[in-house]
């Protein structure tokens, strides 16, 4: 099982324990009841209850420790409700690991029609039939209670950039009042977590007084969004830069929706903790594989009559034991197990790079293993 740390008795509450310091890079675990998160940790994403084009059992053995889903998607369908009655997410989609759901505030804002935003939440419509619901800070954390989720996520708005200083300062006070809501409504469920979440845009003042807000509130845990929403790398990992600092340090920190094995590695070099993305499996369905020498796109046709695998080198089957001239072939035909194999591939090199970061923080050699690691994606394979 790639390691999975198996404790026994398992804890009855949730918890963050710091391992080991490299830099401002961390080594922890995030434990809860349902099992424990190595960190820093890649959270593949289960949308819809599955990850993409991966079994359950699959995406365990890569060595995840948790999966995220998505609370507008499922509200939708099959509905939060049903979910209940089925017994919670963990039996409906045959994960019994921990699970991680976001909040459905940033998915309304980039899938939803007719959005209107109040005090009180935001009304929108499903991008699925057009039917007409209201998300409040009090409903987002209901029905992530009903879904069963052990780790939630306050209901908060993000701000796209780039976007004028008022517009992103009115945008965190509101999720400061929705965090405060969502807390109320939580309550003391001492085996789950619900995390703020860091909103301030590009500006250093704003992601400084949105911290310390949240900070103040004592929560399990802190996510930073309104990240990778238009601004180059450099903003993000200078805005990192101010916030990690101002968050408690025996507290787990979840940047989200990030990113690229290059965000990830200068993210955790600055003490971020958690991440997710649909980059590795949205990539793999598109034809385009990560590994230790940098992206290849199947779908460009030098790769036609190519014999060698990704990297034969990788424990990943898909990595190792298919031909790239096949892999081209399955994209270009667009067949299934194209997309399976690449989700698969990507997967793996995602959890074989956290699981790299950990070892190298642990071995007080994160630095190097940095540079290495990009030496690799530089060389490329060709
Ligand atoms: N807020 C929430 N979910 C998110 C984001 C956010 O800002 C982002 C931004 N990268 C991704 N997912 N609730």
């Amino acid at each position: 099982n790639k390691g999975q740390p198996v404790p026994n008795p398992a804890p009855t509450e949730f918890g963050f324990k710091l391992l080991a310091t490299d830099g401002k890079a961390r080594r922890g675990e995030v434990f809860m009841p349902r099992g424990t998160i190595r960190t820093p940790a890649f959270m593949p994403v289960g949308t819809a209850a599955t990850v993409k084009f991966m079994y359950p059992g699959q995406v365990r053995d890569l060595g995840a420790d948790v999966i995220l889903g998505n609370t507008y998607h499922l509200m939708l369908r099959p509905g939060a409700e049903r979910v209940d009655a089925l017994g919670g997410l963990h039996k409906f989609a045959n994960w019994p690991y921990p699970i991680l759901t976001d909040s459905g505030g940033f998915q309304v804002m980039s899938l939803a029609q007719l959005r209107k935003m109040s005090e009180e939440g935001v009304e929108f419509k499903s991008h699925i039939d057009g039917a007409k619901f209201m998300m409040t800070p009090e409903r987002s954390i209901e029905i992530q209670c009903l879904l069963g989720s052990d780790i939630q996520m306050q209901l908060d708005e993000c701000t796209r950039l780039p976007a004028k200083e008022i517009e992103i300062e009115k945008a965190m006070q509101l999720s400061l009042r929705w965090a405060e809501r969502c807390k109320t409504q939580f309550g003391d469920r001492p085996g789950q977590a619900m995390f703020g979440i860091v909103q301030g845009g590009d500006i250093p003042r704003l992601r400084e007084e949105s911290a310390r807000a949240l900070k103040a509130m004592d929560l399990k845990g802190y996510s930073i969004g309104g990240l990778a929403v238009g601004e180059p790398q450099a903003v993000m990992l200078d805005i990192l830069d101010v916030t990690c600092p101002i968050l408690p340090e025996n507290k787990p920190r979840y940047l989200m929706g990030v990113g690229t094995p290059d965000d990830l590695m200068e993210a955790v070099s600055r003490g971020v903790d958690m991440f997710d993305c649909v980059m590795p499996t949205r990539a793999g369905r598109h034809g385009l594989a990560f590994t230790r020498f940098g992206k290849v796109n199947l779908k460009n046709a030098r790769h036609k009559d190519d014999p060698r695998p990704l990297d034969p080198e990788s424990d990943c089957p898909a990595a190792r034991d298919y031909s790239r001239a096949y892999l081209y072939h399955l994209v270009k035909s667009n067949e299934a197990l194209g997309a399976m194999l690449l989700s698969w591939n990507n997967l793996a090199y995602y959890q074989s790079l956290m699981q790299g970061m950990r070892d190298a923080i642990e071995a007080g050699r994160f630095e190097d293993h940095k540079a290495e690691v990009k030496e690799g994606w530089a060389r490329g394979d060709m």
